[in-house]
């Protein structure tokens, strides 16, 4: 018996938001589970603090399946963002405490690893293609082997995923939302000659993405994905909403053109048909907002019998935390993809000092026993949380519009 003795949430902005669930058990050994969800994390805060922390104390930390059920089947209310990320943090925490208490970093209790090191993506962006292959370059000799690609879009003010700093790119950064403009037709011109002009300048052997953000209807994103294929991306990401998993039918009869999807998937349930039907190549739920590792194991594992491969979400709004989780995750599943990383602000590293490292296009989430995360509360105390919002987007004649 481990018992847990106390639990702590901690809500601090080094630069943007993070929430962070901190489990104490009675031999002193801690564990960090990251809970932030961009743009409602007190949700999740309080989520944790009123209705689930009461429930942790005096439990077994090891008794990690049956916690993540307790919390799952006891709650009545089942998934959902809020939900699945408060029992994510949980999850995170309860495996961190265990790697711990067994000496071991977590991919080795996962089943060790199954690979050197888990490749990763980089984001390139610029307002043009010149800009956004400038960018591109500078990835490459960085040594990364896969590289998103978002460009501006002729016509319109501003593109979601082009950042104005180049190197570090936030997305929730107003008190209130701000709204864009968006254009199908303009931004379904824009993407085939950003791919030609990257191959030219890239060559064949780095891997390209693109993602939509969910902007377009299933047709319209057949007709991308058929009119990226001659640049052979990796993937086409968000093409469509996918509450309807059915529209990706629709998609696929169109394009051979990879598809990714399920940064927002909360749950199996999410993306049970996109599986089953072999409707997407990449399944990108992840470790914080997919109820944590023990759930989206039996996403992976689920995903594995259908050929598809994991392609875990990393932006910055999934604390280093989550990071660490995922590499550790992405590192021992056999059937692991890619793993996107935006990379965090040194200010963010600073308050998450950390065991994971970049090199040659991989990443390790290193040798510390657990998670091999630490969180330095002093520091992380003077960055007070800052309500922030991502933008939202409107088509011309002033439509509320996919997000
Ligand atoms: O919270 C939303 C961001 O993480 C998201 O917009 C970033 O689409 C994104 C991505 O692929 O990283
Ligand atoms: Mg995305």
């Amino acid at each position: 018996m481990l018992e847990i003795t106390g639990a702590r949430v901690i809500v601090t902005s080094p630069g943007r938001n993070f929430v962070t669930l901190k489990i104490e058990t009675k031999d002193g050994l801690t564990g960090l589970g990251d809970a932030t969800l961009n743009g409602r994390e007190l949700a999740v805060a309080s989520y944790l603090t009123d209705h689930v922390i009461p429930c942790l104390i005096g439990r077994d930390a090891h008794r990690i399946e049956d916690i993540w059920q307790y919390l799952y089947r006891g709650a009545y209310w089942r998934r959902g963002p809020v939900t699945m990320s408060a029992i994510a943090a949980v999850d995170m925490a309860l495996w961190d405490i265990k790697g711990k208490a067994a000496g071991l970093p977590l991919y080795q209790l996962l089943g060790g690893a199954s690979r050197e090191g888990c490749m990763v993506y980089g984001h390139a962006n610029g307002t043009t293609i010149e800009e956004t292959i400038d960018n591109a370059l500078h990835y490459k000799e960085q040594g990364y082997r896969a590289i998103r690609l978002q460009s501006g879009v002729p016509g319109l003010a501003s593109t979601y995923g082009v950042s104005r700093d180049r190197y570090f790119y936030e997305p929730a950064d107003a008190d209130l939302p701000t709204e864009t403009l968006w254009s199908t037709e303009k931004y379904l011109r824009s993407v085939p000659p950003l791919f030609e002009a990257a191959r030219a300048a890239l060559g064949w052997d780095v891997h390209l993405l693109h993602d939509v953000h969910h902007r377009l209807t299933p047709i319209e994103a057949g007709r991308l994905g058929r009119d990226l294929e001659p640049y052979r991306p990796f993937w086409m990401e968000d093409a469509t909403p996918a509450e309807n998993q059915a529209n990706f039918r629709l998609i696929r009869q169109h394009t051979t053109t990879p598809l990714a999807v399920g940064e927002v998937f909360n749950s199996v349930w999410d993306c049970k048909q996109l599986i089953e039907e072999q409707l997407i190549d990449y399944i990108r739920a992840t470790v914080v907002h997919a109820g944590g590792i023990t759930h989206l194991r039996r996403i992976a594992s689920f995903a594995d019998l259908h050929n598809v491969r994991t392609g875990c979400h990393g932006a910055t709004d999934l604390s280093p935390v989550s990071m660490a989780a995922a590499l550790h995750f992405g590192l021992s599943i056999p059937n692991f993809g890619i793993q996107e990383y935006m990379r965090h602000t040194g200010k963010t590293d600073a308050v998450f000092p950390h065991a994971y490292s970049f090199a040659d296009g991989l990443m390790h989430p290193g040798e510390a026993p657990g998670l091999g995360v630490e969180l330095d509360e002093a520091l992380a105390a003077e960055h007070p949380y800052k309500r922030a919002y991502l933008p939202v987007n409107r088509l011309e004649d002033g439509t509320l519009y996919n997000w």
